[in-house]
């Protein structure tokens, strides 16, 4: 989602960020079968017509990536570059997840529900199969819905039924849902084991922390976000005396709906609030705010904006880090210049010196995922040979003499970014 995405209550289908692991499956409605079975008095086997037959509720909710700002994280870690675009404020419709459970009839002691959408792995990925507690499975705002924005669910956000975790980061909201099971245990899969866990706690910057120390990633965090204004030219402009409107949108996740945004001007040292729009105060949606403010002199002015949820919880001024780069939302910050002669310079960073890939690269990488997932990261050289030994344990084929090229162009092209 681009950034002007941040002044828009609910996020157009069209500017919505998209997440797949692997390809968006086709599905074909008349065959589709939704399946609940495990731990329930009665297994179930239902059509799109009866699930739209049971009552059906509208929610709004952020949908957010649990690696959204991963690029902002130093040093920088192997996954999606994410900026601040891998979240939108959707309009949700569907059933509650409670109700199909209450239908299937739970047995005694249900721990977790298990779920897997019709996305085929590829190679020997393991299948992405994420499970929630059954607490969160019978919160009444959980759902497995079938609109978006008032239209039918598009393909690529998890035709026709994808599940809706409000609070919870992306991870737990799985796509093209095809079969749900009560476990009456915790999943171990490698969704859950071993990826999209966090270790809870600050680490210092750059330790591995091994996934049996971390726990899964659950609720996002109190989080705000500066919209407007916007660089021109890569620098904010403003004139002395003239009146400007500094704007963004707040969230959080399981500690409650946020409550206030604070503004300040003078980098932390004094914060006034921001008005928050009161026709948005949803449980789970953001709320965009807005603060005018005439800059009174000319100087170099660092605005920062800190959101305060229902529980009370604000943002850091400083990221603590972890291993995977989840969970970014630290104060956001911009600098305005006011200055009457102040100049747009843009700058075009560049790279001078073509380096080229080896031939392997086609055949052994990209028959599977495109070079953007390669060209936005920056890693080590040894950072790269973990993620090609990750690719070889998920079906890749790699020489030790492809391992060496692909090394090599790596580590000169996709390096580490200088500080
Ligand atoms: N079946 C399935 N569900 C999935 C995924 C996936 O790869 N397969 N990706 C997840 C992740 S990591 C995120 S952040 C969200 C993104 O949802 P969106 O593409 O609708 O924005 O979907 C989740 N659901
Ligand atoms: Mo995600």
């Amino acid at each position: 989602m681009p950034i002007e995405g941040f002044s828009d209550y609910i996020t157009p289908i069209n500017h919505f960020f998209v997440r797949s692991h692997v390809y968006t499956p086709r599905v074909d409605i008349g065959q589709w079968r939704l399946t609940v079975d495990g731990e329930v008095a009665n297994a179930l086997t239902l059509t799109m017509d009866d699930l739209r037959r049971m009552p059906s509720v509208e929610l709004v909710s952020v949908l957010e990536c649990a690696g959204n700002g991963r690029g902002f994280y130093e040093p920088s870690m192997p996954g999606l570059q994410w900026g601040h675009g891998a979240v939108g404020n959707g309009r949700w419709r569907g059933v509650r997840l409670a109700d199909v459970l209450k239908r299937a009839g739970l047995k005694a002691s249900p721990r977790e529900v298990l779920i897997n959408g019709a996305d085929t792995p590829l190679g020997t990925m393991p299948d992405f199969q994420r499970s929630i507690p059954i607490a969160k499975a019978l919160h009444p705002a959980t759902l497995l819905a079938y609109q978006m924005n008032g239209e039918t669910l598009p393909m690529e956000h998890g035709f026709p039924l994808r599940l809706v975790v409000p609070g919870w980061a992306g991870d737990s909201w799985t796509k093209w849902v095809t079969s749900m099971t009560v476990l009456n245990r915790e999943h171990d899969g490698f969704w859950m084991a071993r990826a999209y866990r966090h270790p809870g706690k600050p680490v210092q910057p750059g330790r591995a922390v091994p996934p049996e120390a971390m726990q899964p990633v659950t609720s996002l965090r109190v989080k705000s976000v500066i919209a407007e204004p916007r660089a021109t030219g890569g620098v904010i402009t403003a004139e002395a005396g003239k009146p400007i409107v500094i704007r963004g949108t707040a969230w959080s996740g399981d500690a409650g709906p946020v409550r206030s945004v604070d503004v300040s001007v003078d980098a932390g040292r004094t914060w006034t609030p921001a008005t928050m729009r009161r026709d948005q105060s949803t449980e789970f949606g953001w709320r965009l705010w807005e603060y005018r403010w005439t800059p009174p002199r000319e100087a170099y002015y660092t605005i920062f904006a800190r959101a305060r949820d229902a529980a009370g919880n604000t943002q850091p001024l400083e990221q603590e880090w972890n291993p995977s780069g989840y969970g970014w939302n630290v104060v956001p910050r911009i600098g305005i210049v006011v200055d009457r002669s102040a100049t747009v310079s843009g700058s075009t960073p560049g790279d001078a010196t073509p380096i080229t890939a080896p031939s392997t690269l086609k055949s052994t990488c990209l028959s599977c995922h495109d070079e953007d997932v390669i060209r936005q990261q920056r890693l080590t050289r040894a950072q790269w040979d973990g993620e090609i030994n990750k690719m070889a344990g998920w079906g890749a084929k790699v020489s030790d003499q492809d391992r060496s090229a692909l090394l090599d162009y790596f580590a000169a092209r996709y390096g580490p970014r200088s500080r």
